[in-house]
């Protein structure tokens, strides 16, 4: 009896050495950081105190408050900060030397030390140690799995759970490529609710993405609540029904009624979670196209006066608003002065792009409007297509006077743009490369790499119906943002971004597993400079954020592992 007992408990000693040795020389972050040297030995996190450099508590007390919880609940006992630095254990320092969203960890057997000069630097610091940690880190209840192999996880027995939480020893130097880091939601053609928002803000904070580009507006739905025109939601928020799949014609409906809307408490609530995460949200109100939903709410805003109804199908609507009469501009600035109450964000995007023009060149206020201002057809555009210029200078103007800047889809670049506008280039590169030309700001977002609501993989007919193409996360990683981009100008390069527009996808589900793992690839396009990317490095990174998804309770394409499809979907497949 007493043999076996022995027996049984080297056999578990032997089993435990063989898990919880880590391995040198692997350590998976996404995205990767810029300098990775490791040292010799290996830090225990279990033991460790955790001590605060008196100046950080004033910048980034609840950071760190944060990781003592998820780091006791993971461990089974409280964990707390004390303030003043101790001679061992994780300890958090200010660098007053290091750039704004710059970090540094510093692993020895002794010391995890985590120096930042921010809050944000910590932040990402933070993001960055606990991708080294066992998956109980982000959820108590995640299996025990040793952390030395990032694919190839192995359960390891509960009661030697204490043992996994050794990190190599390790230097990490890390700072951002880019400045503006974007992960863009369409909530107009399906709404997701505030909770779902949280949750996408959360996986976009693991990722260090610092920009939310929040699109609100759009024919099928107005989803923000403005107090100055209640019809928007009370009218403009909810369609009857919504087109089955592709059926345009002859028009097949699904006979379900589809609504919502925030509310500027929810609002807020929402601007104040992704602030606390280090997250800019950045509005967006679609004009002059795009704007049905509205126009259903107060018809005067159109050209014929409507009647309109909000859209059921998707594509580009002929209906736009009319820029002929002063109370759309009346309408516009009204709607802006909330959001500008609402967003401390320096940027407001105004969209801007597919805006036919057949309406204006129908109505007799255009018209007049034109011929006030002389607009011309010339042999680039037409009178009509400067008519847009117009608006856009005008919500320009106005919105500089109250110290924002806009952004607008590349279609703002035809005829002139005045200086100060950042273009969003969807439409491939070239609208980005022709505005950083010309001096303006732009931001990458080209649809075939980065537009999540195409396909995750070349099986189509495995995967939940989507608007277009294939598109699996080899292809985004493989896009090159300064590709094209002449030297002199590729400061005007702020950034990357990648969109969710939600046509087809109607569920927290199905949202999730269109955006990652690809999300994962766009980090390092924001993050990483060219020459740390690298996609077998990176699949044993993806490997290592699906287990953290799963203790997460995300869902996620596993097609860069040959698994195409979401289990469990019940919708259409793709065709
Ligand atoms: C184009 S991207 C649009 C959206 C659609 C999307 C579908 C852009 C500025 N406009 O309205 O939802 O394609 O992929």
């Amino acid at each position: 009896m007493k043999l076996r007992f022995l027996l049984a408990a080297s056999a578990l000693a032997i089993l435990a050495s063989a898990c919880c040795s880590p391995k040198n020389e692997t350590i998976c972050i996404i995205p990767e950081p810029q300098i990775v040297n490791f040292g010799e030995g290996s830090f225990d996190v279990a033991r460790a105190a955790i001590s605060i450099d008196p100046a950080v508590c004033e910048l980034g007390r609840e950071h760190i408050a944060e990781f003592a919880i998820r780091l006791g609940n993971a461990l089974g006992s409280p964990r707390q900060g004390v303030e003043g630095l101790k001679d061992s254990g994780i300890r958090f320092i200010i660098d007053k030397k290091l750039a704004e969203e710059q970090y540094v960890i510093d692993i020895t057997p002794e010391c995890a030390d985590i120096k930042a000069s921010t809050a944000a630097g910590l932040f990402y610091a933070i993001q960055s140690l606990s991708q080294l940690l066992p998956d109980k880190y982000f959820n108590p209840d995640a299996i025990c799995t040793e952390i030395e192999t990032c694919q190839k996880p192995k359960p390891c027995p509960k009661s030697l759970c204490r043992k996994f939480w050794k990190i190599p020893a390790v230097h990490i130097e890390d700072s951002p490529r880019f400045a503006y880091r974007g992960m863009h939601l369409d909530v107009s053609r399906h709404f997701f609710g505030v909770d779902f928002v949280k949750k996408y803000l959360d996986v976009m904070a693991l990722h260090k993405i610092n920009r939310f580009h929040w699109h609100l507006s759009d024919d099928q739905g107005w989803r923000i609540e403005i107090k100055k025109y209640p019809r928007l939601t009370s009218v403009g928020s909810t369609r009857p029904e919504t087109m089955l799949l592709k059926n345009f014609e002859p028009y097949v409906g699904d006979g379900i009624p589809h609504g919502g809307y925030y509310t500027q408490d929810e609002i807020r609530e929402v601007v104040a979670y992704a602030a606390s995460k280090h997250i800019t949200v950045i509005p967006e109100i679609d004009l002059p196209g795009h704007m049905i939903a509205a126009m259903a709410a107060y018809p005067e805003l159109g050209c014929t006066g409507g009647p309109y109804k909000v859209w059921q199908i998707w594509g580009v609507a002929n209906e736009v608003l009319c820029p002929g009469k002063e109370k759309t501009f009346e309408f516009i600035e009204g709607v802006l002065d909330e959001i500008i109450e609402l967003f401390p964000s320096e940027y407001i995007h105004i969209g801007g792009d597919e805006c036919p023009k057949s309406a204006w060149e129908k109505c007799p206020d255009c018209q007049k409007r034109i011929a006030e201002l002389g607009l011309k057809t010339d042999e680039k555009h037409t009178a009509e297509q400067y008519l847009q210029n117009y608006v856009t200078a005008r919500v320009q103007d106005y919105l500089n006077a109250r110290g924002r800047k806009i952004i607008g889809w590349d279609e703002i670049l035809e005829g002139n743009l005045a200086k100060g506008a950042t273009v969003m280039s969807w439409r491939g590169a070239a609208g980005g490369i022709e505005a950083a030309k010309n001096g303006f700001d732009a931001i990458m977002v080209p649809a075939g790499y980065l537009y999540f609501d195409y396909y995750q993989s070349e099986a189509v007919e495995k995967e939940p119906f989507a608007i277009c193409c294939p598109s699996p996360i080899e292809k985004t990683y493989s896009f090159e943002p300064l590709e094209g981009i002449p030297a002199k100008a590729q400061k005007h390069i702020l950034g990357v971004q990648a969109n969710l527009w939600t046509e087809y996808i109607s569920t927290p589900a199905h949202a999730e597993y269109m955006v990652l793992p690809r999300m994962d690839a766009l980090s390092e396009l924001q993050w990483c400079q060219p020459e740390r990317k690298d996609y077998e490095r990176f699949k044993e990174g993806v490997a290592r954020m699906m287990r953290i998804y799963d203790a997460l309770g995300y869902s996620y394409s596993r097609n860069i592992f040959g698994e195409p499809g979401l289990p469990g979907y019940t919708g259409p497949l793709g065709q």
